[in-house]
């Protein structure tokens, strides 16, 4: 009772606004002016989240990601540094969206009686924030949450850093084996350097590589990582300005160059990818996705993004798979989403690797890569990973090669479970993956470019009076809802050679999105077009 009261008396300074908030596929997301009673009620959550699991840390993360600066957002940690699991957002809703200190108590007090949950047992949260103007006032408001519980809950703050490495620091304090590494920011940077030493091995120090921040976090994390590795790599920052109003995300950015397939003004500068065959990469706002690029023939922008970058992590993992003769035990699959470029698809499924589609969000890509002994997933905006499962590791631990070969790539597919991040997409993590891979390949961008052609596509946000009468099914390629709405979509895309489109609702924002793809540019924008007058 003394509990409640004082949750109570704390909540009481958080009143909610009038605004209708939903826990969607990134957590809360919404203007950061909106949001210091959600990130309350969410402190509130973790809590629960971690008496439920036997008093397991729960990761809180801060972000809004790729959108605009005055927008923030938070997202729930599980203890293996996954999302939050899908039965608990609605909780998370329900909670967020109770119009009263009172009604927040009582919703409160029914979800723990509904999951018998001792709300006065131990618990444990680590948060983080990134670099938005609106995050210490909103970490506040968490604090205020998180000590109205006392001494119960044992409380941990990372600061400012990314999005996977709050990921990651969440997982390793939960690895009761502790062979995941150390949970500080500095076991994260430690464990990628020394994996990178492995791969890289006693070949020449890897090109210095261009890398956009996007004005955001990744530019810190990049900067601390950078010491780590001094004689192996150097990165050639650009966008790192974390501090003037409106640079994030402005203009650059990892979701920037992929929705406008073009270069960040500040990377098109002469100059810059100038020397033949060098690459550059951008970040998002939190540095959980990346996409490559580089100039082909010194002129032509050619976008690198998630498709390509999981061929390329595919194709070599399988390489070594079968170098170290363990391809009978193990098997590498790729996840994607429908916005995978069709060529991607076919390109895969061609070599005999297995694909499966998902609907949008990595939470669905992730779980389904958990099906594979070696699962690769990206969405084609660059937000991926490469998951080794328990029973992988073991046949690799358990290896016996019979020649240097067999031991060396056995010894590389270890390396490449410690360089990539187990638990969620990681921009730092995935750089470092395609420089090893292009490292071992003696590859520059073109020879990676040259695997397959993506089909010209096109992706169009649509504005509709109500964005929940679209209901989808097939991994949301598929319309169900408006009836009828599929059919006149399905007979557009039968007029158009290589033709692909699909609708759905975004889980993001207020929209509809509606993709198109074929063998041509204008096919490509005549079928957008005519889909997307269908939509509205
Ligand atoms: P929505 O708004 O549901 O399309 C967007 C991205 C997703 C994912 C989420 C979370 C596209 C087309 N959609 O989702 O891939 O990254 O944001 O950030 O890129
Ligand atoms: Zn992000």
């Amino acid at each position: 009772q003394e509990l409640l009261q004082a949750i109570a008396k704390a909540a009481d300074q958080y009143p909610k606004p009038a605004v209708t908030f939903t826990y969607g596929t990134a957590g809360f997301r919404t203007l950061g002016e909106r949001l210091p009673s959600v990130i309350f009620r969410v402190g509130m959550l973790a809590v629960l989240r971690s008496q439920r699991l036997n008093g397991a840390t729960i990761g809180v993360m801060v972000t809004a990601s790729h959108n605009p600066e005055p927008d923030n957002g938070v997202k729930l940690v599980d203890p293996a540094g996954e999302m939050l699991e899908q039965s608990w957002e609605t909780h998370a809703t329900a909670l967020a969206n109770c119009e009263t200190t009172q009604d927040l108590i009582s919703a409160y007090e029914a979800i723990a009686a509904q999951m018998r949950i001792d709300i006065s047992s131990p618990a444990s949260v680590v948060y983080a924030y990134d670099t938005r103007p609106s995050g210490p006032g909103l970490i506040k408001a968490l604090e205020a949450s998180l000590s109205a519980f006392g001494d119960r809950v044992k409380i941990v703050n990372l600061g400012i850093t990314t999005t996977p490495v709050l990921h990651y620091v969440v997982k390793a304090t939960n690895d009761r084996s502790a062979t995941y590494g150390k949970p500080t920011i500095e076991g994260y940077y430690e464990k990628l350097a020394a994996a990178l030493k492995t791969l890289i091995g006693n070949r020449a120090p890897l090109a210095p590589l261009y890398v956009d921040c996007a004005n955001g976090v990744g530019a810190v994390a990049l900067e601390e990582f950078g010491k780590y590795v001094e004689n192996i790599m150097t990165f050639k920052a650009l966008n790192t300005d974390t501090k003037s109003k409106g640079a994030l995300n402005y203009q650059c950015g990892a979701d920037f160059v992929k929705t406008k397939q073009q270069l960040p003004p500040s990377v098109a500068e002469p100059g810059v990818l100038a020397q033949p065959d060098t690459r550059g990469a951008s970040f998002d706002g939190d540095a959980d996705r990346i996409v490559y690029y580089y100039l082909r023939d010194g002129k032509t922008f050619r976008l690198l993004d998630g498709d390509k970058i999981a061929v390329l992590a595919a194709l070599f993992i399988e390489d070594l798979v079968k170098r170290a003769r363990l391809q009978d035990a193990i098997k590498v699959g790729v996840v994607q989403t429908a916005y995978a470029n069709g060529s991607s698809t076919k390109f895969i499924k061609e070599r005999n690797i297995p694909v499966t589609c998902t609907a949008t969000g990595v939470k669905h890509l992730h779980h389904a890569a958990l099906k594979y002994d070696v699962g690769v997933y990206f969405e084609a905006n660059g937000h991926g990973t490469v998951l080794f499962s328990a029973a992988a590791l073991e046949t690799l631990h358990k290896a016996k090669p019979s020649s240097p070969e067999e031991d060396k790539a056995t010894k590389n597919l270890l390396a490449l479970s410690e360089l990539i991040n187990q638990a969620v997409g990681d921009a730092l993590s995935d750089l470092l993956l395609v420089e090893v891979i292009l490292a071992h390949r003696a590859w520059g961008a073109a020879e990676w470019d040259a695997g397959y052609e993506d089909l010209p596509n096109r992706l169009v946000k649509v504005e509709v009076p109500d964005r929940t009468i679209f209901l989808t099914t097939d991994a949301e390629r598929k319309l169900t809802s408006p009836l009828g709405l599929q059919k006149l979509i399905d007979e557009a895309v039968a007029k158009v050679e290589q033709g692909r489109s699909f609708v759905r609702p975004s889980g993001t924002e207020d929209c509809v999105r509606v993709y198109a793809e074929a063998s041509t540019t204008p096919a490509t924008d005549q079928l957008a077009a005519i889909v997307t007058d269908l939509v509205k």
